[in-house]
């Protein structure tokens, strides 16, 4: 289609009046960007059908990924470099006077996920493509991805997302693919030939339309799809109401649940859950057909993922259709489903492992019910014959209890592989949360430390170390991330150090410019950009990095000669709109930025900031332009992060708990290289089974916390006397849950530290440049590779 910069403006001035109908002086950027993208979409389609092709043709396993959310962000650049076009393109559109970086303007993020688990997915996608491994996602075409948020007087307020506006250019709608979906109605069993046979009677069914969009790897020749189902009516039947029909159906597809809630309970949230499950298992089953005669060997061949247990009816689906559309016999299609399923555990917070009320379940999803209670009986059964009379055991690893279907027991007990997502996780899993399934089937038990899309987070996020890097050791760390380790031969090299240094200034002043932009606060990029974004939860602990800033603010007050090293303190956090916790600590972060901004006796030695509306577009810009990494959870608490694997790439230090994935950062870049503080996980864990914490010792014994806990409730903050009471009450009332206070202290002296590490700038850029170099380890290629070789056992096809 083009290979160089002239054809390249040839076509495009082509396309331009073929795309909008106009010519190319009347188009506008809009424009451009839509013609650009279709080009783009032309440009893979060959390769896009050979990948189908090879696929269908292929003897070897395939997997496909089921998740309730992908949070991809924007494509435009992203495909550009893998398709290896962007000097090319870039250089094309400059000649006509177009500026690549303001045609991405106008793409929106396609944010159809809440955090890490939706991120994860995206990355997976990439990295399956990139390695040439025939996998493809399913998931929702959410008509609003991820509320946007705005701040307004300090308060977080939600607005429906709106990325389809303007139309997905990346996205093929095809129809001929659409499947139905039944939900409601009886089921009526009946003998014919001597076989039980079940009908699903007045059932109102949904249409699931796909639309395709292109997965492109990097430099690779593969194009896979990620299938996103839209809900749309089915049937006009005379005897419902119309309208309602419609509408109850086109709101399947139509919001992304904003997680972290407790939207247990929410008829819509399953609804959705078994539409993704039915339209993609329906699906890949059709495409199976096409290759195989029957689904006798459907595990040798296809595996199917689950991304945490929002798709778990993968299961039960599964086994509806082989026993009622295939003729199997129990037996048969347990086995088949359990070596065809694989699922990833994301997290083990209680309140948030899914279950389902029956009252709720039963009659949306009549047939599928049926089927988990016999799966829940026969399971149930088992354990009767290992330990006949247990009923305490029985109980507490049943699949349906309390009128309660817990998704996790169904997830494990109809899968061939568990996973983690860090190693602590895993372990936490086999040892405690999980333990009693771990002792039934420790074989199922494994640990699959998360990864990000480094191209995405540091060749795409951060050209200019990108550049830097592979002048230094040329560019094959693209293809291999664990090549960046070569970079430690530059530890002693001055000038190399140096560049870096000018690089992370640079980032660091892109990001003020975007800082004074939207906030109106100037701040110095000198100082230390001190970073915490991630979704707002009581577990991360923004609240600890808020009573630091209030510490400091207060010892500056009482001695404004006390000597510190000047920081940028900067949040990004959307709450759950429902988590009136989540809420507080918003308008505390803005309260605490109001008063520490405008006092002249802070001056420019602190400044606070609150970036709202975190995305992966913004996310982009921050990550290059940190200095410190803010990973404070709860030990135990948080399942791995990715973040922290998205800002040690980009050289910045880690001030850490020994949680989820940090734990693997300290083992690679060692101690003297990360900044970790606070109890461990063993510690956390053994306070919640024994007590002994009382956090109103450490308030009443420590008088910089309760200097900065009194300020919460009296008067401190003009014209928000009662505001703080819910977060001053958590420290105290409900004694601190998440061990704020008490890991107080460490947290402070460590913060000290940092302040004085960061004044020996040679030792600093050292520092960084060993996080860099030891973060190839956390490319998702790492992790997607493992998944591939120990759970899927799929192949490249090439
Ligand atoms: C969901 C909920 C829902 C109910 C209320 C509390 C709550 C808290 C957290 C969640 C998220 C559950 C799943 C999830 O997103 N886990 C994240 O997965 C990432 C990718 O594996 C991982 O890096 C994060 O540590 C983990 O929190």
């Amino acid at each position: 289609m083009f290979s160089n910069t002239v054809e390249f403006k040839e076509t495009f001035l082509k396309r331009i009046e073929m795309v909008c109908g106009k010519s190319f002086s009347e188009s506008s950027a809009r424009d451009h960007y839509q013609t650009l993208g279709t080009m783009i979409s032309e440009f893979v389609s060959k390769d896009w059908i050979a990948t189908n092709e090879r696929h269908l043709a292929a003897k070897g396993k395939q997997v496909y990924y089921l998740s309730i959310e992908y949070l991809l962000g924007k494509l435009l650049r992203q495909n550009l470099i893998n398709l290896g076009v962007e000097e090319t393109v870039q250089a094309g559109l400059k000649d006509l006077g177009i500026d690549l970086g303001e045609l991405e303007e106008f793409e929106a993020d396609a944010g159809l996920g809440n955090g890490g688990l939706g991120r994860l997915a995206a990355c997976f996608l990439d990295s399956l493509a990139s390695l040439n491994l025939p996998g493809h996602g399913h998931g929702i075409r959410y008509k609003h991805g991820l509320f946007e948020q705005k701040i307004v007087d300090g308060y977080q307020v939600e607005l429906p997302e709106q990325w389809l506006k303007n139309g997905n250019v990346w996205e093929i709608r095809k129809t001929d693919g659409s499947i139905k979906i039944p939900f409601w109605g009886k089921v009526e069993s009946k003998t014919e030939n001597g076989r039980l046979v079940f009908n699903h009677l007045n059932a109102e069914t949904v249409t699931a339309v796909p639309h395709d969009m292109p997965v492109i790897g990097y430099q690779s020749k593969t194009i896979n799809t990620l299938r996103l189902w839209n809900a749309e009516p089915s049937q006009f039947p005379l005897d419902v109401d119309i309208l309602k029909y419609k509408r109850e159906t086109e709101m399947i597809s139509e919001f992304l649940y904003p997680d972290d809630t407790h939207d247990e309970g929410k008829i819509l949230r399953l609804k959705q859950q078994y539409f993704l499950v039915s339209a993609s298992i329906q699906s890949i089953l059709k495409t199976y057909r096409k290759q195989h005669s029957s689904l006798n060997q459907l595990h040798e061949h296809i595996c199917i993922h689950i991304n945490d247990t929002h798709p778990v009816l993968a299961i039960p689906e599964l086994m509806r259709i082989l026993l009622d559309d295939e003729g199997f016999d129990w037996e048969q299609a347990w086995h088949i489903t359990k070596h065809t399923i694989s699922y990833t555990n994301h997290t083990t917070l209680s309140e948030a492992l899914e279950k389902w009320p029956i009252h709720i379940f039963q009659p949306l999803l009549p047939r599928i019910y049926m089927i988990v209670e016999e799966i829940n009986e026969r399971f149930c059964h088992e354990l009767w014959e290992q330990t006949p009379g247990d009923w305490e055991r029985i109980k507490g690893l049943a699949i349906i209890a309390d009128n309660f279907v817990k998704m996790a027991h169904l997830a494990i007990v109809g899968s061939f592989s568990v996973n983690g997502v860090a190693k602590l996780h895993t372990e936490i899993l086999k040892k405690r949360e999980m333990n009693q399934f771990y002792q039934l089937f420790p074989e199922k038990f494994n640990n699959k430390t998360n990864g990000i899309a480094y191209r995405r987070w540091l060749l795409k996020a951060n050209p200019k170390l990108s550049s830097l890097i592979t002048e230094s050791i040329g560019p094959a760390w693209t293809h291999k991330a664990t090549e960046l380790s070569q970079l430690l031969s530059y530890q002693k090299d001055s000038s190399f150090l140096e560049q870096l240094l000018k690089i992370k200034s640079e980032n660091k002043q892109t990001l003020a410019n975007i800082i004074f932009d939207k906030t109106g606060t100037a701040v110095d990029h000198s100082a230390i950009f001190d970073v915490q974004v991630k979704r707002l939860h009581a577990y991360k602990r923004q609240l600890l990095n808020v009573l630091h800033i209030m510490y400091l603010y207060n010892r500056i007050k009482s001695d404004a000669n006390y000597p510190v090293v000047p920081r940028v303190f900067i949040f990004g956090a959307k709450a759950s709109p429902g988590y009136y916790y989540a809420k507080k600590i918003i308008k505390l972060i803005n309260s605490v930025a109001e008063k520490v901004n405008n006092d002249p006796v802070i001056g420019d030695k602190m400044k606070v900031i609150f970036l709202e509306n975190y995305r992966v577009s913004l996310a982009e810009k921050i990550f290059p332009a940190a200095d410190v990494s803010e990973q404070i959870s709860t030990a135990s608490k948080e399942a791995s992060g990715t973040g922290n694997m998205k800002f040690m790439i980009n050289g910045a230090l880690t001030v850490g708990t020994l949680d989820g994935a940090n734990i693997e950062i300290r083992e690679l870049v060692g101690d003297s290289n990360i900044f970790t503080f606070g109890l461990t996980a063993e510690e956390v864990l053994h306070y919640y089974q024994h007590g002994g914490y009382q956090s109103d010792e450490y308030y009443h014994h420590d008088y910089r916390i309760r200097q900065a806990v009194d300020q919460l409730v009296n008067g401190f903050f003009p014209g928000a006397y009662n505001e703080f009471e819910p977060i001053f009450d958590s420290l105290l009332q409900e004694n601190d849950q998440y061990f704020v206070l008490k890991d107080f202290a460490s947290y402070v002296d460590t913060q000290h530290s940092i302040g004085e590490a960061f004044t020996d700038r040679t030792r600093w850029q050292q520092m960084s440049l060993n996080n860099i170099a030891q973060a190839g380890y956390f490319s998702s290629d790492r992790t997607i590779q493992e998944y591939a070789d120990d759970i899927w056992k799929v192949k490249p096809i090439k």
